[in-house]
């Protein structure tokens, strides 16, 4: 029989508390009646914990607790090995955050060692913990927990000295009261009677990339360390290597740390004059040279938390670019916008936190969805005729748009109307000028034959997104609707797997093997070059060294990218900078440009309110469905609408939301009047076969 983690007296005084809160939370709802909802059940959804956030101040203690646990018994790379060398500190986060929910709404993340949201194996355990009304209850849901969970296969003497759990929140306003709610939970494993120290790392208001990229840093930091130390092998003074550990530890997981990464990722990766840098000059310098020429970048920050990371990131580039030299680049701030113009990056931030409401009429989520410019009332025209992207609440989510705005043909003069011409390069669009930069820049390294590359993608992703694919011979996976799905596919099928939800919600996900493979050729060619350079005449050296260098900056992208993304989970941030240095060395590509690499074809989404939306049972990937019987032969005569033969352009299919009481429906079609035709069909066979 398994040793439990969580001893007796441990887990007395968490049930004592916990059914505390349950008091609190009594209380609490009766001062909140009209806005909390009846049910008392909180499910583990797509990405967490989320409601009305006067709900959620028990589950917030109780997924600090869980999060303290995982910190304290899990294994990270560092402690796989060898479980006798265990690192006294490991790390775990939580992150309180809505996302692109309204400004009412709060939610709880429990991010796991690696930096990654919990596993999926760890949800009916959360959801018993968060939701337990009785001691027996509390027990039960504890041994769940620990009992069929493979993170925790280690006695309690496995545990760490030391579990560290990082806290961060959004700008919502019941943030800070639910942190600390998160931290009275996480403090409850600690003491003597567990044999755990919890410590508590809380870095405030910041993105939710960020919060995941403070405990893959920790890991990283703790892992490096002990490399360091084993190859050293000197026994050095306990507490002094513990200082000095936790020094790298502190100075890994800060916010500098963070956007100082992003920063020189993507000033390395801009930079294009190989000969000023060969001659000694720095990474800046080198960029002087360099014109910026792409119009500044518009960001809709959601009115939230996005627009105060930008800011920070924007400061860091000001500091960098008074360091290099004076120059007459400017930098303004002011309460509504903020804008950095520099020959390095051109961006213009809007829809801050005192905008207004965090998502209200704009954000990444409002611009997908209702196809249009966000509609703030200190911005609303100011997109128009401008290069822009929109993030979402916490800045996970990125979508790029522009609107052209011009004459009525034949209609010009005092009362001539406006034409608005809306483009949306939304995740499809990302994935695709990442994948296709990435893919061009094996083949200039020479390593497309060694690493694979392909994208992960969902049953949302348009039809006119697979068929570009396929042509030009990249592959692709489907997944399953949410993060942790396509992230998960994106992992499994290639080295370097691309992925991004049509939401704007992705990455670029480099394997451990693919970053040793660029790294070490990036040394071989170095040295090959320092090699073949002193043995070569004079006049054969120039026509040798082009192709060299050829070779040697697509490896110097290569590794420029893997420094400007986020290793941990998408960023918009990240992606930002991604993008904005991708459009750069396409010469400036221009939006419409980027846009017009296909067609989309019209597509239509609508819910379908059912009884009881859990009868429908997808399978491939959601894009077709086998319960309930009869539903999907309904749909495939559906897609034949006025035609007996199959037309390839046309797409449906049904899935029962993982966030909403809904069922979702998706139409694709070559028009959008037999999109509109088809969607209205399905839809009532919906309500015929769920009801
Ligand atoms: C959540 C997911 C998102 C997914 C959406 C689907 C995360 C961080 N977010 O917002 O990936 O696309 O749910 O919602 O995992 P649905 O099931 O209601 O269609
Ligand atoms: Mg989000």
């Amino acid at each position: 029989m398994r040793t439990k983690c969580i001893n007796q007296e441990t887990r007395r005084h968490f049930i004592r508390l916990c059914l505390f809160s349950e008091e609190d939370k009594d209380h609490r709802k009766e001062e909140n009646e009209e806005t909390c909802s009846s049910s008392n059940f909180v499910s583990y959804g797509t990405a967490g914990f989320r409601c009305h956030h006067a709900e959620l101040d028990p589950i917030a203690f109780r997924c600090g607790f869980i999060a303290s646990c995982v910190a304290a018994f899990s294994r990270t790379n560092a402690t796989n090995n060898n479980s006798n060398d265990a690192p006294p500190f490991t790390a775990a986060g939580i992150c309180v955050t809505a996302s692109h929910n309204e400004a009412s709404d709060n939610g709880l993340k429990i991010v796991d060692g690696h930096g990654n949201v919990l596993g999926e194996a760890y949800e009916r355990a959360c959801e018993m913990i968060c939701n337990a009304k009785t001691e027996a209850q509390l027990e039960n849901a504890l041994d769940c927990f620990e009992e069929k969970l493979p993170f925790l296969e280690t006695s309690r003497e496995d545990a760490k000295k030391t579990a560290v759990v990082y806290f961060g929140r959004d700008t919502r306003e019941s943030g800070e009261r639910l942190v600390e709610k998160a931290k009275e939970g996480a403090r409850a494993l600690g003491g003597r009677s567990s044999g755990v120290a919890v410590k508590i790392c809380d870095r405030g208001v910041v993105t939710t990339p960020m919060l995941h990229y403070f405990v893959y840093a920790h890991g990283k930091a703790v892992e490096a360390f002990y490399e360091n130390n084993k190859q050293q092998e000197e026994k050095n003074d306990e507490d002094a290597t513990e200082r000095s550990l936790w020094e790298k530890i502190d100075a890994a997981t800060q916010e500098l740390a963070y956007f100082k990464r992003l920063a020189v990722g993507y000033l390395s990766l801009i930079e294009e004059d190989e000969e000023k840098k060969t001659k000694g000059k720095n990474v800046v310098e080198g960029l002087r040279a360099n014109a910026t020429t792409l119009p500044p970048l518009h960001i809709d920050c959601a009115n939230g938390v996005g627009f105060v990371a930008f800011e920070k990131l924007m400061a860091l580039f000001d500091v960098i670019r008074e360091n290099s030299s004076s120059s007459s680049e400017n930098s303004r701030r002011s309460a509504t916008t903020t804008t950095t113009t520099t020959k390095e990056i051109a961006l213009v931030l809007k829809n801050g936190p005192n905008d207004g409401p965090v998502n209200l009429n704009c954000g990444s989520d409002f611009v997908q969805k209702n196809q249009r410019a966000p509609e703030t009332p200190s911005t609303r025209l100011s997109f128009v005729n401008q290069r822009c992207a929109s993030v979402d609440g916490d800045c996970d989510r990125l979508v790029y748009f522009s609107i052209e705005e011009g004459e009525e043909e034949g209609k010009e003069g005092e009362n001539s109307s406006k034409k608005q011409n809306f483009m949306l390069c939304d995740g499809d669009k990302l994935s695709i000028l990442i994948a296709f930069f990435l893919i061009e820049q094996l083949f200039l390294a020479g390593l497309a034959h060694k690493i694979s590359l392909g994208i992960a993608h969902t049953a949302y992703s348009n039809g006119a997104f697979t068929k570009f694919c396929e042509k030009n011979g990249v592959e692709t996976v489907c997944a399953k609707t949410g993060v942790k799905n396509v992230h998960k596919a994106a992992e499994e099928h290639f080295d370097i797997g691309v992925y991004f939800e049509s939401n704007g919600h992705g990455t670029a996900l480099f394997s451990d093997e693919a970053v040793k493979v660029i790294e070490k050729e990036l040394v071989d060619e170095l040295t090959r070059m320092s090699v073949e350079q002193h043995l070569r005449k004079e006049e054969e050296k120039h026509i040798q060294s082009v192709i060299l260098t050829t070779k040697l900056k697509a490896l110097l992208t290569l590794k420029a990218t893997i420094q400007t993304i986020n290793p941990a989970i998408g960023d918009a941030i990240s992606s930002v900078l991604l993008i904005e240095g991708i459009l750069r060395k396409k010469g400036n590509m221009p939006f419409q440009e980027w846009h017009a690499m296909y067609r989309d074809l019209p597509t239509k989404q609508t819910k379908v309110k059912v009884r009881d939306r859990t009868v429908i049972e997808c399978f491939d990937s959601e894009r077709k469905c086998l319960k309930p019987e009869g539903l999907q032969q309904r749909i495939d005569e559906i897609l034949l609408l006025d035609s007996c033969v199959k037309n390839n352009n046309r797409r449906a299919f049904v899935r029962p939301s993982g966030t909403e009481d809904i069922v979702r429906v998706y139409v694709e079609a070559s028009d959008a009047e037999t999109c509109e035709k088809i969607s209205t069909k399905v839809e009532e066979a919906v309500i015929e076969f769920c009801n």
